[in-house]
């Protein structure tokens, strides 16, 4: 008997502990798993599109303090106008949002064709959008709406096929306290995060922000990283959760501007407001056409990227519905050309040699026309042989094609349809296998020569390498920025048709303080060197003849530019490298 249940025992025992130990694994997430191909975030990488919801008390001021309308971004305004917390913490008792309902926000990005939001639990203000036993600064105890909001949008994101996920500020204005001791507050936002991960359901991404303050640092953000991850193995985490370099969290958040190309090595995403704040102002009224915001998604989605576009609903709960009508008419874009975005992979050019965008899905290359040329689409350098060529919307009518050959390489030529669509017109060109390039021969390489032998080389077109350098753009920027590392370079593939000798001229800004950076521009296995000089500011540009480059071959030529020293904060503000012949 003792036996029997000695047995029973044992193999009770080895039963509990086998599924206490399925549990744990379940529990203990792989921290090496690699981001761009882990079945975590595979999902993600099929979306391409979320909605940003940028959502709390500022939008009860919505821009404008003591009768004045104050500059910048509408969440901003504690900051911008200088509030008192005391002071600022009067509007929770206004804020009310009757109107609040969270099936028709759900809606709402579903019929824009997103596939998941994400939201601010808490944003730089402190104020906490969720129900939480840490705090009574929160919507359900310090305003009249009592309600979670967050549990509502859970819900109906559930119901409505979209992934969830939270915005969470690191930096907290009204915690001022975690500028002189961090500890008390780091445990806060541990337990504040715990709550949100552990009473919402499955979370899509933690989406972390205000990384910059000075008390947060990489080893923190490893260890955060770590620690959310072990509550819901299936998040994902953007790269703010340390200091937003490449090395932080799952993936890259270039905001307010599209990269020039893929992010080496990192899966992205691209935030974007609709206007040009991200929590409600009233007086933004600067919105993006349905157009223009369609193809950005289209730019984007052949870089490889996801698109996170925001909205900032007003203090009684409603989306803005010139928000709502741009959101729709994008919507409906996709219902037709979905296939061309979704879980597509980025273009075989770099450049297109045509006003639009391509898109690859197995052995069909989508071709995203913004704009038709006289004389059709020419797509050259296509390598294998196409089977068929036609709109993804049947009514625009048939798309007449050719492959015909131009000296070495082929060319793809695409006639214009009877009816083709305002935002782009996507033609499925399905190839007999998946489409390749032969680049030098596409004219799609990042760099060109001139007619004249120039090889201009623009920021914008740059593949960046290493952590923290990154193309910027917007309010006048227009180059490689946040470049605070010498370890990290830049390079442009060319196609040489002019070998010859250049004098090599960069064009550069660097804040007073910070120059002295040494450098070097390479060709092949030929270099010169140069120096930043400071040039008064960060947007402050000049130009520096730094000397001559000999290229002797034709063909495809790797230039690039790469620190040698880094005496200051950071090297520079690169805009643009130009190679102008020199006459022997
Ligand atoms: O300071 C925030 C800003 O308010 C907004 O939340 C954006 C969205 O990504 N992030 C920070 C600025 O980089």
């Amino acid at each position: 008997m003792c036996k029997t249940v000695a047995l029973a025992g044992v193999s009770f025992l080895a039963g509990a502990m086998a599924l206490a130990s399925a549990a744990l694994a379940a529990e203990t997430p792989d921290l090496k798993d690699d981001p761009l191909t882990s079945p975590r975030t595979a999902w993600f990488r099929e979306a391409k599109f979320g909605m940003f919801i940028h959502w709390g008390l500022y939008a009860v001021p919505a821009g404008v303090y003591k009768g004045k309308e104050i500059g910048g971004i509408g969440e901003w305004i504690m900051n911008n106008a200088k509030i008192p917390i005391p002071e600022y913490e009067k509007y929770a008792a206004e804020f009310n949002p009757v109107k609040f309902d969270a099936r028709e926000w759900a809606r709402v990005a579903k019929a824009a064709g997103m596939r998941y939001m994400v939201i601010t639990s808490k944003h730089h203000d402190g104020f906490c959008m969720f129900d939480s036993k840490l705090t009574d600064y929160s919507i359900t105890k310090a305003t009249p709406f009592k309600r979670d909001p967050m549990k509502e949008l859970a819900a109906a994101c559930k119901d409505a096929g979209l992934k969830f996920c939270f915005y969470h500020s690191i930096m907290d204005w009204h915690r001022p306290d975690q500028n002189t001791n961090f500890t008390p507050y780091h445990e806060y936002m541990k337990g504040q995060l715990k709550e949100l991960l552990t009473q919402y359901g499955p979370i899509g991404i933690l989406w972390f922000d205000g990384q910059w303050i000075g008390p947060w640092d990489r080893k923190k953000g490893e260890d955060l990283y770590a620690y959310v991850r072990g509550l819901q193995p299936g998040l994902i985490v953007n790269n703010r959760v340390g200091k937003s370099t490449r090395q932080d969290g799952d993936y890259e958040t270039p905001e307010q501007n599209i990269p020039a190309g893929a992010i080496q090595g990192r899966l992205w995403e691209t935030c974007m407001t609709l206007n040009d704040t991200w929590g409600f102002k009233t007086s933004d009224h600067h919105w993006k056409s349905a157009a223009d915001l369609a193809r950005k998604l289209i730019d984007i989605a052949s870089k490889g990227g996801n698109f996170l576009l925001n909205v900032g609903p007003t203090a009684e709960g409603v989306i803005p519905p010139e928000s709502v009508e741009r959101l729709a008419a994008v919507g409906q874009w996709l219902k037709t050309n979905g296939d061309a975005v979704y879980g597509a992979a980025l273009s075989p050019y770099r450049k297109h040699p045509f006003d639009g965008r391509c898109t690859v899905k197995g052995n069909t290359l989508y071709v995203h026309v913004f704009k038709w040329p006289e004389g059709g689409v020419n797509l050259p350098g296509l390598l294998g042989e196409v089977k068929d060529a036609a709109p993804l919307d049947k009514a625009a009518g048939a798309v007449k094609w050719e492959m015909k050959k131009e000296g070495e390489r082929q060319v793809l030529v695409l006639q214009a349809p009877e009816k083709p669509d305002a935002i782009a017109t996507v033609v499925a060109v399905t190839f007999k296998a998946p489409p390749a390039l032969d680049e030098a021969a596409s004219g799609g390489l990042p760099g060109r020569q001139a007619a004249d032998g120039t090889i201009a080389l623009r920021a914008a077109d740059a593949a960046v390498h290493g952590d923290t350098a990154q193309y910027e753009s917007g309010d006048g920027k227009d180059n490689i920025g946040f470049w605070t590392r010498k370890e990290d370079w830049v390079s442009w593939d060319v196609a040489v048709t002019k070998p010859g000798t250049f004098a090599v001229e960069v064009t550069y800004a660097c804040a007073d303080g910070t120059g002295g950076s040494e450098y070097v521009v390479s060709a092949g296995d030929q270099q010169v060197a140069g120096k930043v000089e400071a040039t008064g500011g960060w947007a402050s540009f000049r130009t520096d003849k730094i000397g001559r480059l000999a290229i002797g071959k034709t063909g495809k030529v790797a230039i690039a530019l790469k620190p040698k020293t880094k005496p200051g904060f950071a090297v520079m503000n690169l805009k643009a490298v130009d190679l102008k012949p020199v006459k022997e």
